[in-house]
Order: C-alpha cells, then sequence, then structure tokens
C-alpha cells in the first residue's frame, strides 16, 4: 500500500518595498483580483488575505502594504501590518525589483527576518525589464546577504516562473490542517473588496495627492429582494479642494469613478450593483487616531 501524503498547510506572507509587485503576485498565485494594483507606491494599505486550497494543500498568503519610512500615523499602520505580517507567517516571501533594486530599506528587513529567525524565499520580480545577463550577478549578491531558503526570479505580470514559485511554496509549507473551508478565498468581507476597488479607480484617474488623501467607507451593503445589490460609499478626502478634483467638472472624474468600480464591483459579487457615492470632506484623516479608527484602518 501507498503511504498517504501528509495535508500541508500554513501562513505566506509576501513583504517588500512599495511597488514591487507585491499585490501582483497574489492575484497571479490565486488566479483572481483580490488585492488592488495600480503604478502608484503605497496602494495596498492593509493586510490582505488569499486563501488557495487544494487537496493536498492550503496556502494563506498575507499581501501587505510596502515597507516603508513612515511619514504619517496612517504609514506606522502600514508599516506595523507588513511587521506583524513577517512574524505571523510560517514562510516569507521577500520580493524586490530587478529593474529598481533600492536597498535603502533592504538591510533593515532582512535584519527584522533574521531577529525573527523566519524561512525566506528570495523573489525577484520585474525580470521582464532587465537583460538576462544582468539576472546571475543580482541572484549571487543576494547569495551574501541572507540564508534564503530559494531564490527565484520572476515576472509577476507575465507570470514567468510563477508556477516554479508555487512549488517551492509547497515544498517548505509544514504539516498542517487546512484552517478555512476549501471554497473560501479570503477572510476578509466582500465589503471591504468593494470600498478596494473604488479606491483603485481613484488611484488610476487621480493623480498628485489626491490618491493619497482618499479613503472610502462603505456605509451599506444591502441585497435587495430582486437580488441586485445596492452599495453606498463615502469617499473621504482631506480638504475642500481635493473634494472639487475628485468630483470633477460636472461630476465628471466621480461619475468616470463609478462606472469603473461598479462594472468590475459587479463581475466580482456576480450581481447587478446600484453603486451609490457621496464625497465628505475629513480634514487630516490620515494623521488622526480617532478618524482613522472610523475610518477602519485602526
Ligand atoms: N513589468 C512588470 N511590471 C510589474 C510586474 N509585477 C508588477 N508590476 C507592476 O508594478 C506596479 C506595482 O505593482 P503592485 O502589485 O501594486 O505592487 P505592490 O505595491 O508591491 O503591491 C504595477 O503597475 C504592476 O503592474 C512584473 O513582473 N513586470
Ligand atoms: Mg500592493
Amino acid at each position: 500500500m501507498q503511504e498517504q501524503a501528509s495535508f500541508k498547510s500554513g501562513y505566506v506572507s509576501i513583504i517588500g518595498e512599495p511597488n514591487v509587485g507585491k499585490s501582483t503576485l497574489l492575484n497571479a498565485m490565486m488566479g483572481e483580483k483580490l488585492a488592488i494594483v495600480t503604478p502608484k507606491p503605497q496602494t495596498t494599505r492593509n493586510r490582505i488575505t488569499g486563501i488557495l486550497s487544494d487537496d493536498s494543500y492550503q496556502i494563506i498568503f498575507l499581501d501587505t502594504p510596502g515597507v516603508l519610512t513612515p511619514k504619517y500615523r496612517l504609514h506606522d499602520e502600514m508599516l506595523k501590518a507588513a511587521y506583524n505580517a513577517m512574524t505571523d507567517a510560517d514562510l516569507v516571501l521577500y520580493m524586490v525589483d530587478a529593474s529598481r533594486l533600492n536597498a535603502s530599506i533592504e538591510e533593515k528587513i532582512l535584519n527584522e527576518l533574521k531577529k525573527a529567525a523566519q524561512q525566506v524565499i528570495l523573489v525577484i520580480n520585474k525580470i521582464d525589464l532587465i537583460p538576462n545577463p544582468a539576472l546571475l550577478p543580482i541572484i549571487a549578491s543576494y547569495q551574501d546577504k541572507f540564508p534564503f531558503l530559494e531564490l527565484i526570479p520572476i515576472s509577476a505580470t507575465a507570470e514567468d516562473g510563477v508556477s516554479q514559485l508555487h512549488e517551492f511554496i509547497i515544498k517548505h509549507l509544514p504539516e498542517g490542517p487546512p484552517y478555512f473551508p476549501p471554497d473560501q478565498l479570503s477572510d476578509l468581507p466582500e465589503r471591504f473588496f468593494v470600498s478596494e476597488t473604488i479606491r483603485e479607480k481613484i488611484f488610476l484617474r487621480t493623480s498628485q495627492e489626491i490618491p493619497y488623501a482618499s479613503g472610502v467607507v462603505v456605509e451599506e451593503f444591502k441585497a435587495r429582494p430582486s437580488g441586485k445589490i445596492y452599495i453606498s460609499a463615502m469617499l473621504y478626502v482631506e480638504r475642500q479642494s481635493q473634494k472639487g478634483i475628485l468630483v470633477g467638472k460636472g461630476g465628471k472624474t466621480i461619475k468616470r469613478i463609478g462606472q469603473l468600480a461598479r462594472t468590475e464591483i459587479e463581475q466580482f459579487l456576480e450581481t447587478t450593483v446600484f453603486l451609490d457615492m457621496r464625497v465628505s470632506v475629513k480634514p487630516d484623516w490620515r494623521r488622526d487616531e480617532r478618524k482613522l479608527r472610523d475610518m477602519g484602518y485602526l
């Protein structure tokens, strides 16, 4: 008789500086868009879970805000989320951008990982942006920096190397039971994905300070007897002038954000959605403990 392979399970954190492609990797691994992705840094503000289950394993991915030098109170929370995900994990994926190796905060991150005695896989992302011969020296330089379990070059957008990374993760995952039902994709509520989708469209349709000064709170999320879902969301900015820009001339900008968000929310929820959005000013909310709490960031 053949011996039954035992079930493997664990938490796998994706850590790295802003904009290296952490959320893109989560989505590629999940085959589903769970985390919002934009070309702007600091898109992700919370720890986002993605649960990937199979007959023989369950991986709970933790996508995190990038590790950065905090400039305001919201940043402190973002950094805390990143570091907590580091210590909570069974396995850490430390991701760097091959086209923009930025050592400024790297030593600090690797020291924290050493202190936490974490098992770490180095993921060198965006290899589609560099010439092939540039890769080996990068790998060699990282071999000296930390006792990584594996070092793997990938392109998360081209899904190059992603299945090999998947194999490495399974290989190093501890034995354990499934923690979640096999059909559950995340432990975050639907309304979180709704507010994130709206936030992504704000990031994509506005510029400068507006995306960073914006926060979204879903106030109502109601299924109507018809099966349609009614959602009302409040979009917060920090100043009256930002409200004017977010709304746009004759409401043009906010309308476009609403259209883009609704289409995607409908795909995600697989039903017709009525999306009601309003914009309100909450002065300096990113620096205010109580306001951050009200908005669900603490
Ligand atoms: N060329 C290229 N761009 C990528 C790759 N992975 C992510 N990106 C882009 O990098 C930007 C930041 O990605 P995101 O996943 O939000 O990074 P995060 O801040 O680390 O979560 C987005 O514009 C992505 O499309 C990759 O493998 N190659
Ligand atoms: Mg992200």
